[in-house]
């Protein structure tokens, strides 16, 4: 049936599921169906609101469109759409920034009411209920589980020959979860297809809408410095044998500078060949793979520009033994991120002197996009890396502050933080050791001593802050529009 006809199963107040992570994977047509029919219905003078769950950000299609709509009422676990993003921050949005890795037991454990539909885009399916599914996974079988009714959304962008590229598995609730079956990033323990009660599938609609991922900006010195340090650290590492000489797997965030990260680590003579078992595989790490440097990636989803799907979907007999894409509790599950060993690197909007790190509240109040996997990520890491450029906005703000103004990650989950000025190593330091290597080696030179004097108000404390200035930097911004015109002076007198 066409889109608009499947819209009509889902209704006002339902809470809906959809497939995917980023755009890769996630319905398309439907979503903006959904959001037509919100229109209508609004102009009409009737309410029409949904709750929405996917496996991470969503694109415009659907994030975009439904917030344009009005059509949200609630939203999970992640998001980074401008506009979604704006009715979060005015309140119209009900949103719950969650650890990705949680949502899915979270949902089966009974945390958050009923699924009513699964939107599901699918490359194939048969009688059986047998879903093949696309480029994203997310967390699809459990939206399926639970949901009472499905759509499927059969996008025929993505070839049937794709089939053996998913690992779908989904670990039992406790008391009965057994222990996952991954113990190299190759390793599968689950289907090729997502099985559903093919009696529960509603409407099928037919598409061929590609994911439309935006390109990368060309890479600035800024961002190629941070991925060259963040290299050299990694070689210093894996010289002193720490990290094994074999290497351990690497898990990167996604973005420009997680895009620098990885072509410096291919570039770098002294890391070998390595893995990936990470959340998304973005163009780096399929560039990477064509030269040989990546051996095998583990995600949840392909997360590629249009040029890249092709390439991939055109060259399958060489791309398909090279990867696999999971679902998001398998990607970012604690249990096989420890047990691996994964090299962690993700950026942080802010961080403190002290270590902390915020990565979603921009001057602690505005949401950004959410906390996605970086916490399932850097909690259980064998070494977990911040990076973060030293200034931002021309300069007037510096991300390192005496005291983040949100946190996300805590000081005792953050070993190392990386910025284009050098490298703070905080394995085994104390507050003021930490505060000390972070101030020299991460810090712009305009905001260095400004951080050197607020060190001197906490005079012999563990944590040596002045609870009178630890937001100081933030309040100038707000006064002047630039940190650097902070004077302690003016707080500590208050
Ligand atoms: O502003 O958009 O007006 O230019 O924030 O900053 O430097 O472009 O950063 O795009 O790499 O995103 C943490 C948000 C970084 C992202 C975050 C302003 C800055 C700019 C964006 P403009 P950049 P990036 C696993 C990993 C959480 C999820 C995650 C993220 C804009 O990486 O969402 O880690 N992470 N997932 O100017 C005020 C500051 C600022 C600031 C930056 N301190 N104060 N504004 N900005 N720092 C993978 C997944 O989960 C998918």
């Amino acid at each position: 049936m066409t889109a608009d006809e499947a819209a009509r199963f889902v209704k006002n107040g339902d809470q809906v599921g959809f497939s995917g992570f980023t755009p890769s994977g996630t319905p398309k047509a439907v979503p903006a169906a959904i959001a037509k029919m919100a229109e209508e219905e609004h102009a009409k003078g009737n309410e029409f609101q949904i709750g929405i769950f996917s496996g991470a950000s969503a694109g415009d299609a659907l994030d975009g469109a439904l917030a344009r709509a009005k059509a949200v009422k609630f939203r999970t676990p992640y998001q980074s759409n401008k506009d979604m993003r704006n009715a979060i921050n005015s309140q119209e949005v009900s949103y719950s920034d969650m650890h990705l890795s949680h949502l899915a037991q979270e949902l089966r454990y009974g945390f958050y009411g009923d699924i009513d539909v699964a939107v599901i885009e699918a490359a194939d399916l048969n009688e059986k209920g047998e879903i093949l599914l696309t480029s994203g996974v997310g967390n699809v079988l459990t939206y399926a589980n639970m949901a009472k009714k499905i759509i499927v959304e059969l996008n025929r962008k993505h070839p049937v020959e794709i089939k053996g590229m998913h690992d779908l598995f989904e670990p039992a609730n406790p008391p009965y979860r057994g222990a996952i079956p991954i113990y190299k990033v190759s390793d599968r323990g689950g289907a090729e297809v997502l099985k559903v009660d093919p009696s529960k599938i509603v409407a099928v609609v037919e598409t061929n809408l590609g994911n439309s991922v935006a390109g990368f900006t060309p890479m600035d010195a800024v961002t190629a410095k941070i991925g060259q340090n963040v290299a050299d650290f990694l070689a210093s590492q894996l010289r002193l044998g720490i990290i094994p000489k074999e290497f351990l797997p690497i898990q990167s965030g996604v973005g420009n500078v997680a895009n620098a990260v990885l072509g410096s680590l291919g570039e770098n003579k002294e890391i070998p060949n390595f893995t990936m078992y990470t959340e998304v595989i973005q163009d780096s790490v399929i560039g990477l793979m064509k030269e040989g440097r990546i051996s095998y990636a583990s995600g949840c989803s392909l997360t590629v520009s249009d040029p890249v799907m092709d390439d991939i979907y055109g060259n399958l007999g060489f791309f398909k033994d090279k990867f696999v894409l999971r679902p998001i509790e398998l990607s970012n599950n604690p249990e096989v991120i420890r047990r691996l060993g994964l090299i962690t690197i993700n950026t942080a909007l802010e961080a403190d002197i002290f270590g902390n790190v915020n990565s979603t509240h921009v001057l602690g109040t505005k949401m950004m996009n959410g906390i996605g996997g970086s916490g399932d990520f850097t909690r259980n890491a064998y070494i977990s890396i911040y990076t973060c450029p030293s200034t931002q906005k021309d300069g007037k703000i510096s991300p390192i502050v005496p005291m983040v103004s949100h946190v996300d990650h805590s000081e005792h989950s953050v070993n190392v933080l990386i910025t284009e000025q050098g490298i703070a190593d905080l394995r085994g330091k104390s507050p003021i050791e930490r505060a000390k290597t972070i101030i020299e080696n991460c810090v712009h030179p305009d905001y260095k001593q400004l951080l050197w004097d607020y060190l001197k108000l906490g005079k012999n404390l563990h944590t040596p802050h002045s609870l009178q200035c630890a937001f100081g930097m933030h309040l100038e911004f707000a006064k002047s529009a630039d940190m650097r015109n902070t004077d302690w002076n003016n707080y500590l007198a208050r």
